[in-house]
């Protein structure tokens, strides 16, 4: 279970840097180089601290201070791996233990042989700590060796200042301590250093630095250790003090490490799935997946929420999207369902943003923005990057448009309830959630003749903007509204607004070639040749060819958009419905976003297609593991990640769960011999283990549990085992 680097190469440095990110849910170190190389972007992010910086239209997720620099000299030559004599060179990402190690075997210009080993881990328990340490050992002769290190405030968010200096303070020969403040959300970081060495001490131009020294004998090591506490005024009071108290009390990087390798060990027993079949990366795909899931959320913190590109770097300004509640949640809805309650409770805590959106807009209830962070209003740029061809920027019209994500919220909340039953959860905050968000949609619709219509939207598919009747969004808008008469979410008069929005609203069904429309003009669009484009998903190269203006009337889709509503609502469409618009839905589909091929994945094992649905999960996998050197510079796809649990668990182990009803269908593709993997479903802990001949499913709780397998019903006391005559043989 190990993200492995082979060699050093400067073209990946990034792409590494984001994968090898530690972290615990409060905050994700990235996997950058110890050491200053071009180019190299650090990374120290915080749930929920964001900060709108002077001038800037959106807030940002603040880089933090970088804590992860050494500074090594041998014998007065400054440790490169670009420019040393490099013997031997391994790092890796340890997914058993949470740590991430650098092995390196140089040879210095006076033709010593040294071993320099890094590494850091992030502790689990005390989710405020990491634990960093360099061992330095000479093997053909003595050496000297100087190390430098501290809480550097320089770092900036691509060059956006976003901290001031407060106070920089150390205690004894062995503290180093630092007090930051954001510059508009006036959050409060602290950050202290303990090591276990005495250093000698420097603070200038925002750094605090501890500099060591010291002669090292042949085939002895000098070992350095450097915990590092991180507090913030998001959760505690006067974070500075906390931050060194706690660094006071520090313990040792073994004791830290050990912790970790205890909860990532318990992690992996309760929670991993695992695949017995002809190739590793499939295993290792789920389990790097898994384990970013896991570091980018917040365990137990309602007042934060996961970004797009997790705790591992600034991309999409750490915003919190649709992916969040789609794409992400069902991992913890499903594996840790409080977890996934915390996440919809941060929506719920930011509702008035939502409904001040809608009222901006001359709409009704809640509108929830495309882009989130820390306040619930809109943070989603308005223009994109400029085009330094023509100076002009081209509008980013999400925020204007893309109101599926309310749907989409009211969507998850009814996942929560169906899979956990809480009551509790609903009656006080999850009917709120859905009478808001059914109340805006009753104020979108427009009438048309005698039924209602949705104009000028944008569906998950952005490539094609202010159309009318986006298929997703209107069955999203109907199921939403639907969800409010179910519950009786709102008063006499309101539900008989929606009943009227139910029997209205038009929904787009298949024409007479079994086509669903996408909206209203879509299949009327020309149709180009996506080939070239096609073969480089994600890089958005159609752009180099059309502008978007263009782009927008072709039969061109960035992303699963009517595939996705397929996904999302089984129940509604055939087979063969959904076997001819996958089809052709996938032929006109680029993949130039993450959110995509794991969807069209799981729609091609519903009609099982297994080896075209394996061919689409892998490349999903590729995503962030693949070989394209920059794909994930500035973050991992968080939701790309959570789709690829999606894709295992609703694809290939064919689980629905529709009307408060769990089934089971599984179709494993033929590389695959066995699958197996726990599942929560109404307070059950659940056991699935599938293989092509056999079903089967234990529990350890006592009452009797309904379950659907292969059609047919079953009552599941301790264990079900189905064997080959009732398996589907694919
Ligand atoms: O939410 C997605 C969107 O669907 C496609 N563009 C990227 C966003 C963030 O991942």
């Amino acid at each position: 279970m190990k993200v492995e680097e082979k060699q050093f190469d400067l073209e990946y440095i990034n792409k590494y840097a984001s994968q090898m990110t530690i972290g615990n849910g409060f905050f994700g170190i990235r996997g950058s180089q110890e050491e200053d190389y071009r180019n190299q972007v650090r990374g120290m992010f915080a749930a929920g601290v964001y900060n709108r910086p002077l001038g800037a239209e959106s807030a940002e997720l603040v880089n933090l201070p970088d804590v992860i620099r050494w500074e090594i000299k041998i014998d007065g030559e400054h440790f490169s791996l670009e420019t040393m004599k490099v013997l031997a060179y391994e790092r890796a990402l340890d997914l058993e233990m949470g740590e991430l190690k650098r092995y390196a075997l140089i040879e210095t210009a006076q033709g010593k042989k040294v071993e320099v080993i890094t590494c850091r881990v992030a502790d689990q328990n005390n989710l405020h700590q990491a634990a960093l340490k360099v061992v330095i050992k000479p093997l053909t002769e003595d050496c000297q060796v100087d190390v430098k290190t501290g809480i550097d405030g320089q770092q900036t968010n691509f060059g956006t200042q976003q901290l001031v200096e407060k106070e920089l303070r150390v205690f004894g020969d062995d503290l180093i301590s630092a007090s930051y403040q954001t510059t508009e959300s006036k959050i409060d970081i602290g950050i202290a250093a303990k090591f276990n060495k005495a250093g000698v001490f420097q603070a200038k131009n925002r750094r605090i630095t501890a500099s060591f020294s010291e002669k090292i004998r042949k085939n002895t090591s000098f070992t350095l250790e450097k915990i590092i506490v991180l507090s913030t005024s998001l959760q505690q009071t006067d974070p500075f003090k906390k931050s060194i108290a706690q660094a006071q009390k520090s313990v040792s990087y073994t004791e830290i490490l050990e912790q970790s390798m205890s909860y990532w060990t318990d992690f992996w027993h309760q929670h991993r799935i695992t695949i017995q079949g002809d190739s590793s990366f499939d295993q290792l795909a789920m389990d790097f997946a898994a384990y970013h899931l896991q570091i980018m959320t917040p365990r137990n913190d309602p007042s934060v929420s996961v970004g797009a590109k997790g705790l591992t770097g600034e991309g999409y300004k750490g915003h919190v999207f649709w992916d969040t509640e789609i794409f992400i949640l069902p991992f913890f809805l499903y594996q840790f369902p409080e977890v996934a309650k915390n996440l919809l409770l941060y929506r719920y805590d930011r509702l008035e943003g939502a409904r001040q959106k809608a009222r901006d807009y001359h709409y009704q209830g809640a509108l929830f923005p495309w882009e989130s962070a820390h306040t619930g209003q809109e943070e989603t740029p308005k223009f994109a990057a400029l085009n330094i061809k023509t100076g002009t920027r081209q509008e980013v019209a999400s925020a204007a448009a893309e109101h599926h994500i309310s749907a989409d919220l009211a969507y998850a909340v009814q996942e929560y309830v169906q899979a956990t039953e809480d009551q509790s959860f609903l009656e006080t905050k999850g009917k709120t959630l859905i009478h808001e968000t059914a109340a805006f949609w009753l104020s979108r619709a427009v009438k048309v003749d005698d039924h209602l219509e949705i104009h000028r939207v944008i569906g998950p598919d952005e490539y094609t903007e202010y159309i009318d009747n986006n298929a997703y969004t209107n069955y999203l808008a109907h199921y939403n509204v639907a969800l409010a008469v179910k519950y009786q979410a709102g008063d006499p008069l309101f539900l008989k607004e929606c009943q009227n929005f139910l029997d209205k609203l038009y929904l787009p069904v298949p024409n007479k070639e079994q086509l669903i429309p996408q909206d209203d003009t879509y299949l009327s669009k020309p149709v180009i040749d996506l080939t070239t484009y096609k073969e480089r998903p994600g890089s958005q190269s159609i752009l180099l060819d059309y502008a978007r203006s263009e782009v927008n009337e072709l039969q061109v889709s960035k992303q699963a958009d009517l595939v996705m509503l397929l996904y999302l609502l089984p129940e509604y469409f055939s087979q063969p419905i959904v076997s001819k618009n996958l089809h052709y839905y996938e032929n006109k589909t680029i993949h130039d976003s993450s959110l995509s091929k794991a969807i069209h994945a799981i729609e091609a094992c519903r009609i099982q297609e297994m080896e075209w649905a394996y061919h689409l999960f892998q490349e999903a996998c590729l995503i962030d593991l693949g070989p394209d050197p920059h794909s994930s510079d500035d973050g991992i796809h968080a939701a790309s990640l959570g789709a690829l649990w999606l894709a295992v668990i609703f694809g290939f182990s064919g689980i629905t769960v529709t009307n408060g009803t769990l089934s089971i269908s599984p179709r494993l593709p033929s590389a695959w011999e066995k699958i197996s993997f726990p599942f929560i479903w109404k307070n059950h802990r659940l056991l699935f283990v599938l293989t092509k001949k056999q079903i089967v499913i234990k529990k350890e709780t006592k009452e009797t549990l309904p379950i659907f397998v292969n059609g047919d019903q079953y009552q599941l006391e301790k264990e079900l085992k189905i064997g080959r005559a009732s398996c589907r043989e694919r």
